[in-house]
This record gives C-alpha cells, sequence and structure tokens, in this order.
C-alpha cells in the first residue's frame, strides 16, 4: 500500500493558495493511499512565535484540516511535537548532510534575507521536514511547488543514507497539482500568495468573511487588454483568477474562458467572488462546529498513537544502521 505524507505550518492565517497547492489534494489522496498529515508545529517556531498563539494556531489547523474534508477514519492526523522520533531523525540528517546544500535552499535564502544573523532553526529546516516525511516511508508528498526544492534535498539525504547504511528509507516523490500548484498574491500576481504578506488583500484566507472575500477579489490586480484567456507569462492576474476559479467550480480553464468569451474582467471577478464564497461557507460551518468540540483533540490524541507507532519502527531501523545501541 503507497503512503502519503504531508504537513502544514500553524501559523495562521491557512489561505486559499494553502488549500488549492496542498489541502484539497490531502483530501482526494485518502481514498488513493495510506494518508499522514501533520501540523508542523517544530517548524513554525523556526521564526519567533507567541506561545499562547502557536497553541491555539495548532488546533485551528487541526479543525480546518478537518473542515476540508480529511476523515480521521482514514488519515492519520497528528501534531509533530507529540512524537519525538521527528526531532531525533533530524538531528541524525543533520549529521548526514553538509551546510552547502543546505545553503543553496530557496526558501531559507528569502527568509533570511533581511535578516544580520539567520536563526539556526531556519537554515536545518529542511532536515526536519525530510525526517518527517522518511519516518513514514512517504512515497508521496503532496504540498505546492515552492516545496519542490526540499522534496528533492529529502531524496537526496535519503538516498545518501541508503547508500552508505545499506536500504533504510523509500525515496518520496513531489506530488503536486494540475492546476494551482503556485497561486499567486490577488495584489501582486509574480509573487505567491502568502500567509505573512502585509496586504491582507493580497491573499484570501480560509476563514475570511464574504465581504473581505469580495473586496480582495474585486482589486485583485489584472491587466489593461480586457481579454479573459490563460496566459500565465503575459496575463499572470487573470490566469490565476481562472485558476482560482477552476478549482473552486471544477470546471475546466478552458470552458471557463468559452464561458467568459467578450465577457469584461468585472463579470469574470463578480462570479468568482460567488464561487469562492459558496465553497468557504460550507467549510467555516464544519470548522466553528469541530473548533469547539472534544472531538478534536480526541482525533489528535488517536493520530499520535498511531504515528508513534509507525515511527517507532523506523527509528529502530535507523539506530541499528547507524551503530546506535539498544538496551
Ligand atoms: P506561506 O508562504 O503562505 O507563509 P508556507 O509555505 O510557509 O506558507 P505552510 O503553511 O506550511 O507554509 O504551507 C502549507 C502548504 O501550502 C505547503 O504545501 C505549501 O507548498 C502550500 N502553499 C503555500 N503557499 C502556496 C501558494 N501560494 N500556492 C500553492 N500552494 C501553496
Ligand atoms: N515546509 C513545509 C511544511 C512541512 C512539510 C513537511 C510539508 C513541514 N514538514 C513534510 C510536507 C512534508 C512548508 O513550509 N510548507
Amino acid at each position: 500500500m503507497k503512503r502519503a505524507f504531508s504537513g502544514v505550518q500553524p501559523t495562521g492565517n491557512i489561505h486559499i493558495g494553502n488549500y488549492i497547492g496542498a489541502l484539497k489534494q490531502f483530501v482526494q489522496l485518502q481514498n488513493e493511499m495510506e494518508t499522514v498529515y501533520c501540523i508542523v508545529d517544530l517548524h513554525s517556531i523556526t521564526v519567533p512565535q507567541n506561545p499562547k498563539e502557536l497553541q491555539e494556531h495548532t488546533l485551528d489547523v487541526a479543525a480546518l484540516y478537518l473542515s476540508v474534508g480529511l476523515d480521521p477514519k482514514k488519515s492519520i492526523i497528528f501534531v509533530q511535537s507529540t512524537v519525538p522520533a521527528h526531532a531525533e531523525l533530524a538531528w541524525i540528517l543533520t549529521c548526514n548532510s553538509y551546510t552547502g546544500e543546505l545553503s543553496r535552499m530557496i526558501q531559507f535564502k528569502d527568509k533570511s534575507k533581511e535578516k544580520e544573523s539567520a536563526p539556526t532553526g531556519l537554515f536545518t529546516y529542511p532536515l526536519l521536514m525530510a525526517a518527517d516525511i522518511l519516518l513514514y516511508d512517504a512515497q508521496y508528498v503532496p504540498v505546492g511547488n515552492d516545496q519542490k526544492q526540499h522534496i528533492e534535498l529529502t531524496r537526496d539525504l535519503a538516498e545518501r543514507f541508503n547508500n552508505k547504511y545499506g536500504d533504510t528509507f523509500v525515496v518520496p516523490e513531489y506530488k503536486g497539482t494540475k492546476v494551482g500548484a503556485r497561486i499567486m498574491a490577488l495584489d501582486d500576481p509574480t509573487n505567491k500568495m502568502s500567509k505573512s504578506a502585509e496586504n491582507e488583500h493580497s491573499r484570501i484566507s480560509l476563514l475570511d468573511t464574504p465581504s473581505k472575500v469580495k473586496k480582495s477579489i474585486m482589486r485583485a490586480t489584472t491587466d489593461s487588454d480586457n481579454e479573459i484567456r490563460f496566459d500565465e507569462e503575459n496575463k499572470p492576474g487573470i490566469s490565476n483568477l481562472l485558476a482560482i476559479y477552476s478549482v473552486f467550480s471544477g470546471l475546466d480553464i478552458k470552458e471557463i474562458e468559452r464561458k467568459y468569451a467578450g465577457c469584461g474582467y468585472g463579470q469574470l471577478k463578480k462570479d468568482l467572488v460567488e464561487v469562492v464564497n459558496d465553497s468557504l461557507v460550507d467549510i467555516q460551518k464544519k470548522y466553528f462546529e469541530i473548533r469547539k468540540s472534544d472531538e478534536l483533540l480526541e482525533i489528535l490524541r488517536e493520530g499520535t498513537k498511531k504515528a508513534q507507532n509507525i515511527s517507532e519502527e523506523t527509528m529502530i531501523r535507523v539506530k541499528e544502521k547507524i551503530g546506535l545501541v539498544r538496551l
């Protein structure tokens, strides 16, 4: 049986980019293979966090996982820090990695760019991510395309370890969506939609109100030729809106182009507001029910147990290979 593994950071503001690039795939894969989904709180502390907010955001993301359709009967859902093997394997991988390969990571370069001295955790972040994946023998990693380079590094680390110590890890593959592997910021379609961008209208969060969604879409940056056509290079704004439309409506991009042939951007935006809000209403309704229920904690506790069982077996294998004693 094949297995997929992925994670999302509990940093609040989960947006439709995260949903389209990652969460939506998580849900689809539940019916095709074993699925393990994590809330990666240890990754989020690579930058300063308010402890109270971190706890809240961890449960928020867990509730969002369930609201978008993850089913605890089909998927293992848990919080990273409740399974100590993640940090343990990350250390072992650290000792089998090179500073040169970590310095090449685009996310590290971006996030440390304006800092005089970058936090060490930001630098070693991809090793913890590799540990997450390798612990569960995952063949597939559904993520947005900004994470592709980290998956490449995970593959290199797994292959290096297997060559040095003999077959130990499954070498995982990136799994991206055809449409929407990189949803762009609404105010600047040359940048990816991000949780941390200052302008709140650059993104649509899954918990945004209908009026905020309307404002963000109606203000979205487009171009001046008034032709509704998918062309990422020359028309990044309209192409981004078409991708979002396609994912939320289930229509393919060609059908949407036909539907809006001869129409202005205003009409497309107005309809997109409706399409997005219709989907968000359902997600939000479930979210507010689940977030305050005791069931949420129960599901996470159950997930921890299952994740511990799998990861402990991997750690026994790994420790034996490198010569750590078992008493
Ligand atoms: P951000 O850049 O928005 O702060 P992130 O990438 O740092 O988010 P996560 O919350 O851990 O952090 O991302 C969760 C998932 O969402 C990852 O699989 C990531 O690749 C995906 N993702 C993030 N932004 C986008 C986007 N704009 N389009 C598609 N997928 C995205
Ligand atoms: N680095 C990812 C989050 C992440 C992840 C993982 C994704 C941490 N561990 C394991 C897939 C598999 C991000 O920032 N989006």
